[in-house]
């Protein structure tokens, strides 16, 4: 059946129609995406719960979008499929006041409402904007002024160490963090640039010789995590892994206690603490 024959009380019908199935389709489909596609692994970390919030609320937008098209589609090609041998072309549209507003008033809602959400979250303590980065544009905020913990993270070809530089500057080779504290990274590199990436805890910074870069993360529950170098660093790149843990406070002492022992015969060896540290001449990409 072509449109131009269709009465006005038809044309309503099809569009409650197609509105209902949209409706229900936005509904049942929104949630269940949000609920099973979670990314990354919510509930480890402050920074990992608001990326999940993040995405949650992109979401509930694109998809109810996405379905508004591709219920459309699918309406149209099932209620006006034409069957007979002729084929008739339907009648020319040209504009509808009333549902050009809607489009203007839906879509500058949409942008000007994930905008807003946006400034609030890149903003807000805790998140991106606020003491991160290598030339933080504010200071960064602490919780009920308890000092973070400073763990500097070292990227080298095709390794991280990591250093702390409360407990006498120990560095290791493996990253235990305790929960329930603000951990605050300094991520640089020995030579060339790596990218510091612990998914789990919701932490991507990237590691740059000579470049101090912040970023904070509070774990909030004990665990294992993933470390990955997440910029191509040359040919061992791929090989660049570790898993990190999570682990409570006293445990945390302990582990302190017991790395502090074993790389006590060559601690001394080490270059003094320092915000980023000057590669032998022959790793400057000699
Ligand atoms: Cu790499």
């Amino acid at each position: 059946m072509s449109s131009d024959k269709q009465s006005q009380p038809e044309r309503h019908r099809d569009l409650l129609w197609f509105l209902l199935i949209w409706v229900v389709a936005s509904a049942v489909l929104t949630p269940l995406y949000i609920i099973f596609v979670p990314l990354p692994a919510n509930g480890n970390s402050n920074d990992a719960t608001g990326q999940h919030l993040d995405n949650g609320v992109l979401d509930a937008v694109a998809i109810p979008a996405v379905l508004l098209v591709v219920c459309f589609l699918a309406y149209a090609m099932v209620r006006f499929r034409q069957t007979g041998p002729e084929i008739e072309e339907g009648p020319r549209v040209y504009g509808h006041r009333g549902l050009q507003n809607v489009w203007i008033v839906v879509t500058s809602v949409l942008v000007t409402g994930l905008f807003a959400f946006g400034t609030w979250r890149i903003l807000a303590p805790g998140a991106a904007g606020s003491g991160q980065g290598a030339n933080p544009l504010s200071p960064a905020s602490t919780k009920g002024g308890v000092s973070p913990l400073p763990v500097q993270v070292i990227g080298q070809q095709w390794q991280f160490t990591y250093r702390y530089p409360t407990y006498g500057g120990l560095e290791t080779p493996r990253l235990v963090l305790p929960y329930g504290r603000v951990i605050e990274f300094h991520v640089t590199s020995l030579d060339v640039i790596h990218s510091f990436w612990a998914y789990e805890l919701g932490v991507k910074a990237d590691a740059n010789p000579g470049v101090d870069n912040v970023a904070y993360v509070t774990p909030t529950r004990p665990g294992g995590f993933d470390v990955r170098c997440a910029e191509l660093c040359g040919i061992w790149h791929g090989y660049m892994f570790a898993r990190g843990r999570v682990v409570t406070r006293p445990a945390f002492e302990r582990w302190i206690a017991q790395q502090k022992r074993f790389f006590e015969p060559v601690t001394h060896y080490l270059p003094p603490y320092s915000d980023s540290y000057l590669p032998p001449p022959l790793r400057r990409g000699g």
